[in-house]
């Protein structure tokens, strides 16, 4: 698909025109990108179909870009966006990363300032040369420092979620090669982490030379670092560090288990070898020189002595271990149990698409139901929705679930909750609403005490629901906020509030540690996808993951209800 590499063009393209001073201009580019990263067919292919003509009907795009995208298409550049990028040398895809630098401080800075890139910005911060400028400050420059030093302690780690779509698509070219017998991704990926370092492949064959020139001649491969008889490394063109390991079916198990860590729990395992008497190494459990186990990792877990552990659960620091001897490891959620979402957007705010498309999407993920909860209008960039424009959203739902089978809509909400606690909706509005979703958007920087008591206080609201996105945190760009999550959790139960754990890749909130203290203390907890268009329900799956990495069992989670049973959830909670 070269879609995403031409959204990011024209979404280049529409800051550098700004910074040239060009109306309009910057705002057809960037609509057009918006909707090029949500497109669903590749436009190359529909290039090929219909020529510029089947381009210029995609809604957004116009004569000028559908022929940059021609352009594009044709001879893998655009003329006007090189020109533009000789003319402001720029390196906008790494400044914008920062936290709360926009395109505008982008170009504001570099009218002023000059400033081309992250280490220029960092000095003219360390200098304080922008904290003087009319509507900057000290604290923003404090800000845009810390954003800094997040992006650089991010480095070289990926949001699982951003990646994992290109690592399936590798693992399957590999495993459709005839040589191999079996492959598969271990690592952190396997673990369902938030962010990994690299992927590591691990693949079974009597034949490994041609999975090796396969695999360091993939189009994506950027730099080879090492390319030998049963073990490859390379770096993609996107930044991204890639392992291969080809072994035996007989040791297959044994390597899965070794390579799919974590290093913590690998020392944990081969502790409890040593003190039976065994070797545990990645080639097989040994018995002095005589190999015991090690085909499945299932056998080598039993002939250990303990209940088998799922990846996810393999870096407890050591909890799982012991569970896994006392038999005390819970039945996770599985990956196929939720039935309904508790948090879609749509083109109402700041979603890509309409309810109904929303809801037929999230019927083909096999969802029963959904609760559309656009944003409120103190969020005033996503167009938040005023009270009369949630009733008039309440009709249009009403409308909708008549027309449509298999899967039910709900009237709901993400509620604001304003700096003194209160919700931006009156409660007579609120009262309409069949599910209530509140969340923190803004005054970010308050002291814990502070940010506690202010969501305490919005979930003493009796319409409040369920807490979003609880800590607020966004991977690689912005901290969670200070908050005594064990107080949220206690008046999350007192007060029958949900906690969400919120699927997006980069936000992952609640994280695995405090699901697994909410549900310790008895909380319930739902799993949202958190979807802006119709290819986000995808995302439920990494929510799922970061439950099960949770400890979380079907039960801990309330959206596994079927609807008839979440009907009555709701309209009992209605009723207190
Ligand atoms: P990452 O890549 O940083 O997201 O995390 P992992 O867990 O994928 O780590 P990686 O790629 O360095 O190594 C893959 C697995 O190999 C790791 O989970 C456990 C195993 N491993 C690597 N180095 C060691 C080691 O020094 N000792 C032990 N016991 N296992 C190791
Ligand atoms: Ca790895
Ligand atoms: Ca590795
Ligand atoms: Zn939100």
């Amino acid at each position: 698909m070269i879609n995403q590499k031409i959204a990011k063009i024209l979404y280049e393209i529409s800051i550098l025109l700004d910074m040239d001073d060009i109306q309009f201009k910057p705002r057809a580019y960037e609509k057009a990108s918006l909707t090029i990263q949500d497109l669903n067919e590749d436009l190359e292919v529909i290039y090929k179909k219909g020529g510029i003509k089947a381009i210029k009907e995609i809604p957004s795009i116009g004569e000028g870009i559908s022929r940059k995208i021609e352009e594009f298409i044709k001879n893998g550049k655009i003329k006007e966006y090189e020109e533009l990028k000789e003319k402001f040398p720029v390196d906008i895809d790494e400044l914008k990363r920062v936290e709360g630098l926009g395109p505008k401080g982008i170009k504001f800075l570099y009218k002023k300032l000059k400033i081309k890139n992250i280490e220029e910005l960092e000095r003219a911060a360390k200098e304080n040369k922008l904290r003087n400028f009319e509507g900057w400050g000290q604290k923003k420059e404090d800000n845009i420092l810390k954003g800094i030093e997040f992006i650089k302690k991010g480095t070289g780690r990926f949001p699982l979620g951003q990646v994992f779509p290109l690592i399936n698509e590798i693992r399957d070219r590999i495993g459709s090669l005839k040589e191999v017998k079996k492959v598969i991704i271990a690592g952190s990926v396997r673990r369902w982490k938030e962010t990994i370092g690299d992927v590591d492949i691990l693949v079974i064959s009597d034949n490994p030379k041609p999975i090796m020139e396969f695999f360091t001649k993939m189009p994506e491969v950027g730099k080879i670092y090492g390319k030998g008889e049963t073990k490859s490394t390379v770096k993609l063109m996107n930044g991204m560090d890639i392992d291969i390991r080809v072994v035996e079916e007989k040791s297959y198990g044994a390597a899965l288990n070794y390579f799919t860590g974590s290093k913590e729990h690998n020392v944990a395992l081969r502790q409890i070898a040593k003190d039976k008497g065994l070797k545990l190494s990645e080639y097989g459990l040994f018995k002095g020189n005589k190999f015991i186990a090690g085909r499945t990792e299932e056998e080598l877990y039993k002939t250990l002595g303990l209940r088998y552990i799922e990846p996810e659960l393999r870096e407890s620091h050591g909890d799982e271990i012991k569970a896994a001897k006392e038999n005390k490891l819970p039945r996770l959620i599985n990956y196929d149990e939720l039935k309904g979402d508790l948090q879609v957007q749509t083109n109402w705010t700041d979603g890509s698409n309409s309810i109904k498309e929303m809801a037929l999407e999230a019927k083909k993920y096999g969802l029963q139901y959904i609760v559309i909860t656009d944003h409120t209008k103190t969020l005033a960039m996503t167009g938040g929705l005023k009270e009369k424009d949630l009733i008039q959203q309440g009709k249009e739902i009403a409308r909708i679930n008549k027309e449509l089978n298999g899967i039910r809509i709900f009237k709901g909400a993400e509620v604001n909750i304003l700096k003194d606690g209160s919700l931006d909706i009156n409660d007579e509005t609120l009262e309409q609403l069949d599910v209530v979703g509140i969340a923190v958007h803004s005054n970010f920087n308050m002291s814990k005490e502070d940010m506690t008591n202010r969501i305490i206080k919005a979930m003493k609201n009796k319409h409040a629901d369920i807490l979003f996105h609880p800590t607020g945190r966004i991977i690689h760009k912005r901290e969670p906020f200070q908050v005594d999550m064990d107080k949220i959790i206690k008046m999350a139960i007192e007060t029958n509030t949900i906690l969400e754990i919120d699927a997006y890749p980069d936000r992952l909130d609640l994280n695995d540690e405090y699901i697994k203290k909410a549900i310790k203390m008895g909380a319930k907890l739902s799993i949202d996808s958190d979807a802006h268009n119709i290819k986000h329900f995808d995302f439920l799956k990494f929510g799922i993951a970061q439950a099960r990495r949770g400890w979380a069992a079907k039960n801990d989670i309330i959206n596994t209800m079927g609807l008839k049973e979440f009907e009555g959830y709701i309209n009992q909670k209605r009723q207190r």
